[in-house]
């Protein structure tokens, strides 16, 4: 299947097959007209909804807009059961979205892309799968998701343990029978807090590890009315206008005021009402605007939310281990629950403070703190992800002169905007770090990296170029402006994944955009418009 004579075998290879490798195939194949073919490791399509089947599992973005907007007909049909959707539902979405669009036929399933090397002599890439498969493709697409590299941390004695272990983001499909068990939960963000009240409801006794308590605000989870649904329906336009022209891609009002320049009374009115009616991210993005980057103002939400906690849970000192302190509100990605705090107040959950007495080892029996030992029948690791880079850096990547994209991200990830890597020809990666991506709903910045590649690729197809690749000058720039940007914030202030903290060794640079999806967008435009400036365009005499 070659697309020019002599040229690769396929125009586009995209890699993964979530959110962002659907869309991505579907916006190259059927509106571009290449061809395309995509390669996805699951069983099935659906990326992280595919993988994170573990209990209580669902969105914590509000279902109407964590979803595409592409295409009218798909939102106008879609029926969405609730506010925020168990994970299945999502699922049947993403299977749904693969039918409607005929994607299947182009998707590899349980295939993994293990290899792609740039052949600087005809512009393409050269991309190896673990079923020994190899194809040529002038573009590489990579849609592997933000988090999606399990991380299971290092604790000696696991392969000891005669019990069974799981890591939430690699659930068995068949499901866990928690009945009976004595379970221990390692982790407590937002997956560890979704699967805490679930799991204590089915097991004979729930151990939760908590290394770091966490600022978590009640989902406020809700069936979806028939006239909800209708009038969401009604006004999709709007909404995705609203979410487009966003800071964070909600469609919410932005709040205009300061945390400090309103009464305490006025304050903790907006606090509870958020907190009591609203629930979920409007908590943080719907308050104050400047509980990112000052102190005191955030102060006010983290005081709000540690008494919060201190009122739920009845024993006093289990609420002090769960009230977060040290940290600021948000700079560690705020997760959302049900009923989470309240699960504390069981007879048949425990919580180990693994700060005060780390855990020291696994046992065949349990696992042994340096403050005692816990008998358990199955360990659950909530403990997250290699994120941003974790999965991309799993494929032997290697650019121009054979530079491997280890090599090149030895010092954190370096892009331009995101979006490519200087000596990294014809590579796009989708939410890449330097994006806004997990600062924002993914699916509206899935969509707008999807729409600028593909908008980028019929560019070059237009103007006869066969290669694209950023200039050093335009990333070194961006990669500044990133950092200059994460540092007005007060994001560097906690130890998270969103700064690679989370893996052992991992340098600790801050991989996300935080200046805002909308000023992203239009930048992204402008560079486009401008002709793609900051990127090289050339062609190659030999394939053309
Ligand atoms: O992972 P996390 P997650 N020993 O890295 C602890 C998205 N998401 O899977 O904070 C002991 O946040 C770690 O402790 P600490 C969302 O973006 C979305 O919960 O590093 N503990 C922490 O408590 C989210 O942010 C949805 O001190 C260890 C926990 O494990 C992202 O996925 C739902 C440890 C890991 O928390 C990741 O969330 C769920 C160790 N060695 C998740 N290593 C939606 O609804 C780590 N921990 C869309």
């Amino acid at each position: 299947m070659a697309t020019t004579q002599g040229g690769p075998d396929v125009d586009a290879v995209v890699v993964g097959a979530g959110f962002s490798g659907l869309y991505m195939l579907h916006r190259l194949r059927d509106v571009l007209g290449l061809t395309v073919r995509a390669y996805e490791a699951g069983d099935g399509v659906g990326g992280t909804w595919y993988w994170n089947r573990y209990p209580g599992a669902r969105c914590d973005s509000e279902s109407y807009y964590y979803s595409y907007s592409f295409s009218d007909e798909l939102q106008q049909e879609w029926v969405w059961s609730s506010k925020y959707p168990e994970q299945p539902e999502i699922l049947r979405y993403l299977d749904h979205v693969a039918d409607r669009f005929d994607l299947r036929r182009d998707i590899r399933l349980r295939t993994r892309v293990t290899s792609a090397v740039f052949d600087e002599d005809s512009d393409s890439w050269r991309i190896g799968t673990d079923d020994g498969e190899e194809v040529t493709a002038r573009f590489l697409i990579s849609a592997v998701g933000c988090l999606s590299a399990a991380n299971v941390p290092p604790i000696p004695g696991l392969e000891s343990f005669e019990g069974d272990w799981y890591h939430t983001g690699a659930w068995p499909h068949e499901g866990v029978d928690f009945s009976g068990k004595r379970v221990g939960l390692i982790g407590t963000g937002s997956t560890g807090i979704q699967a805490t009240p679930v799991i204590a409801a089915q097991s004979d006794h729930l151990t939760v590890f908590q290394r770091t308590p966490n600022y978590s605000v009640p989902a406020r989870n809700f069936a979806m009315s028939d006239e909800w649904q209708a009038e969401i329906k009604a006004n999709y336009a709007d909404i995705r206008q609203k979410a487009r022209n966003s800071f964070g891609g909600f469609p919410y009002a932005p709040s205009e005021k300061s945390a400090l320049e309103v009464t305490p009374e006025e304050r903790e009115a907006t606090y509870e009402q958020l907190w009591s009616e609203e629930g979920g991210f409007k908590f943080i993005y719907g308050s104050y605007n400047d509980l990112l980057t000052n102190e005191a103002a955030n102060d006010t939400a983290a005081e709000f939310i540690r008494n919060k906690i201190r009122s739920i849970v009845h024993d006093p000192e289990v609420a002090e281990k769960l009230a977060p302190k040290g940290y600021p509100y948000g700079t560690k990605r705020p997760p959302i629950d049900t009923h989470y705090f309240e699960t504390f107040n069981r007879d048949n959950v425990t919580l180990v403070d693994i700060r005060e007495a780390p855990i020291t080892e696994i046992t065949p029996t349990g696992i042994r703190t340096e403050g005692g030992e816990y008998p358990l029948d199955i360990i659950v690791f909530a403990t997250g992800f290699d994120a941003m880079t974790g999965s991309l850096l799993k494929i032997d990547m290697r650019g121009r002169g054979g530079l491997t994209l280890k090599e090149k991200w030895e010092g954190g990830p370096l892009t331009y905007l995101g979006l490519q890597v200087a000596g990294f020809p014809n590579l796009f990666v989708i939410t890449g770090p330097g994006s806004p991506s997990v600062l924002t709903n993914m699916p509206g910045a899935i969509e707008q990296h999807v729409e600028w590649i593909s908008d980028c690729i019929a560019y070059t197809r237009s103007h006869d170029l066969t290669c694209i690749e950023a200039t050093e000058e335009a990333e070194d720039a961006w990669v500044d402006h990133v950092r200059e940007i994460a540092d007005l914030t007060l994001f560097s202030r906690a130890d998270s994944w969103y700064l690679g903290a989370n893996i052992p060794g991992k340098k600790r640079v801050f991989m996300p955009y935080v200046g805002g999806f909308q000023p992203y967008r239009e930048r992204c435009d402008e560079i486009a418009a401008n002709g793609y400036e900051g990127f090289a365009l050339s062609r190659h005499t030999a394939t053309t």
